[in-house]
C-alpha cells in the first residue's frame, strides 16, 4: 500500500529533515513497510532528496501523506523546500552525542524561519535501539527542550523512535495522521 511517485513532489506537505546519518531514510523506510528493515539493512546518504508516500484509509476514504526527505549534507538549502509544508519530522541520533549542537543549531534555523511558523514539529529521538536513557536525557538537555517547547511558536511533539525494532512508529504513524499523541517526554 505505499509507493514512491515521483509526480507526487509538489504535494509533499511534511518535511523530514535532520543531521547527516541520523536515521531519516531508514526511519521512513520503516513506516512504509514495517518488515522491511531489520538490524541487518544498510542505507546510503541521500543526496538530493527522497520523496515516500504512505497510504491508509480513514472513515473509509482514501489518504496519502507524501513526506520529502532532504539529506543532512543538503540543510543549506533545506530553506528551498518550506513553502506549503506544514509539518517538519525532524530527526536527531541520540546515540551520537557530538551532533547533538549541529543538529540543535538546525532545529533552531527551523524554528525562526518565518516560513514555518505555524507548523506542527516532531522531534524523532532516533536509534533508540542502540542509545539508552541517559544519553536521551542529555540530548534533550542539550537541546533545551523544555524551553523550546515552552517558548517556541510551532507545536513540538517529542518521540522516541528505533527504525531497527520498531520503536515509536505507530506514534509517528499517529502523529502525521493528525492525531493527538501523549508521550512521556
Ligand atoms: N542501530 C540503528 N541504526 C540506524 C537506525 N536508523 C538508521 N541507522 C543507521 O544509521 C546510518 C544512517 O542512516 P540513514 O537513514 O541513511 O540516515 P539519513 O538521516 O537518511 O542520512 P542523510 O540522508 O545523509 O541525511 C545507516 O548506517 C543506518 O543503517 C536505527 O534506528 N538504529
Ligand atoms: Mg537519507
Amino acid at each position: 500500500m505505499s509507493q514512491t511517485d515521483p509526480n507526487l513532489q509538489l504535494r509533499a506537505t511534511c518535511l523530514c529533515l535532520g543531521p547527516p546519518g541520523s536515521g531519516k531514510t531508514l526511519l521512513l523506510k520503516k513506516l512504509l513497510s514495517s518488515n522491511s528493515v531489520d538490524e541487518t539493512t544498510t542505507s546510503v546518504a541521500t543526496v538530493g532528496m527522497d520523496l515516500v508516500t504512505l497510504r491508509y484509509q480513514e472513515n473509509q476514504k482514501n489518504k496519502t501523506i507524501v513526506i520529502r526527505e532532504i539529506g543532512g549534507l543538503m540543510a543549506p538549502i533545506w530553506n528551498r523546500y518550506y513553502d506549503g509544508v506544514n509539518r517538519v519530522m525532524f530527526v536527531i541520533d541520540t546515540s551520537n552525542l557530538c551532533q547533538i549542537s549541529a543538529a540543535g543549531v538546525l532545529f533552531y534555523t527551523i524554528l525562526a524561519e518565518p516560513l514555518l511558523q505555524k507548523i506542527k514539529i516532531l522531534m524523532v529521538l532516533s536509534k533508540m535501539d542502540v542509545s539508552y536513557r541517559q544519553m536521551r536525557n542529555e540530548a534533550l538537555l542539550m537541546l533545551q527542550s523544555k524551553r523550546l517547547r515552552k517558548e517556541a511558536k510551532q507545536s513540538i511533539t517529542i518521540v522516541e523512535a528505533s527504525a531497527v525494532d520498531g520503536e515509536g512508529t505507530e506514534m509517528i504513524l499517529e502523529w502525521l495522521k493528525n492525531k493527538e499523541i501523549n508521550t512521556k517526554l
